[in-house]
């Protein structure tokens, strides 16, 4: 990473920009696109013709972008090499996170991971990160080391919300995924206490899910399964940057022992348990695994 501090700054905010125009072009050609295609992504999931359309916008408009060195997204399986990675960024997206939800016309999002390391990369290395959230209205939360900044998305422009989101004091509400038949006992009974304290909140997408903790105070999580020891989520795309936005918001994020930034990043498409939130629930979290 040789650029200017200039530079890099331009390509970043140049990153962003693309990410909301496209976000726009997305939820406009989601009309149509509800159903699968004949087709597994790389972790075996069957794919909307909306992931593949979504990936494809991405992948042509962030890898165009001069200072932006790698693509990698969930629904493929391998890096796109576009520059050289000496002299650029890696951005890796799932860019239809919970799009399952497009059958019942709920919740979704984008999520984007600006890292300064060829991938796959450790969260540590991540410089800017955020999501888009598909909601009664589009809006974005950009994390990077100022902090998070929140917009509403209206035609692809962005309007700031605040500079300056963090979790609020007081945390309400909760949120696990997957089928509590197959949640090991402690997160049973670390679920059967939290919930005497807060609110449920699932929705079946990790942006929506997070997003409520990022407005309300709580702890979202995709856990460890005793069908699948590291849940469903991917580090890449989704619990790096999403525990990196969190960090930034005054929270903070695990894989059951230590923070998602930290987890050793081996493969493109490595699932990690998840857990991210207001830092109390997220402590008392990793004591019940222990
Ligand atoms: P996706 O990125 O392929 O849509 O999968 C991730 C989504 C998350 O948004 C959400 O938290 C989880 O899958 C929900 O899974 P489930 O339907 O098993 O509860
Ligand atoms: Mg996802």
């Amino acid at each position: 990473m040789a650029a200017s501090a200039t530079r890099r700054s331009e390509t970043l905010e140049s990153i962003v920009n693309v990410i909301a125009r496209s976000a726009a072009e997305i939820r406009q050609g989601l009309v149509g696109r509800r159903g699968a295609v004949e087709a597994e992504n790389p972790s075996g999931e069957v794919q909307m013709e909306a992931d593949v359309w979504a990936d494809g916008i991405l992948r042509r408009r962030l890898s165009a972008i001069d200072g932006v060195a790698q693509y990698a997204s969930e629904e493929e399986p391998e890096v796109f090499e576009c520059g050289d990675i000496e002299d650029g960024f890696a951005v890796a997206v799932d860019p239809l996170d919970g799009s399952s939800n497009l059958q019942s016309n709920n919740t979704m999002g984008t999520i984007f991971g600006v890292y300064d390391q060829p991938l796959p990369a450790s969260g540590r290395s991540l410089v800017t990160a955020g999501f888009v959230l598909y909601g009664p209205i589009i809006t974005m939360a950009v994390a990077n080391e100022e902090g998070v900044s929140e917009y509403e998305l209206s035609g692809g422009e962005r309007t700031l919300i605040t500079d300056d989101l963090t979790l609020p004091e007081d945390p309400v509400v909760f949120g696990f995924g997957g089928r509590a038949q197959h949640w090991p006992p402690a997160i049973e009974s670390y679920v059967e206490t939290i919930r005497t304290e807060l609110k449920l909140r699932y929705g079946g997408a990790m942006i929506g899910d997070v997003n409520q903790v990022l407005s309300y105070g709580g702890i979202f999580a995709y856990p460890t399964l005793e069908t699948h020891e590291n849940g469903k989520l991917r580090l890449q795309f989704e619990g790096n940057p999403i525990g990196y936005v969190l960090k930034q918001a005054g929270g903070r994020s695990s894989d059951g022992t230590r923070s998602l930034l930290d987890v050793e990043a081996t493969e493109l498409h490595q699932r990690t348990p998840v857990y991210v939130g207001s830092t109390e629930y997220v402590d008392r979290l990793e004591a019940a695994l222990e």
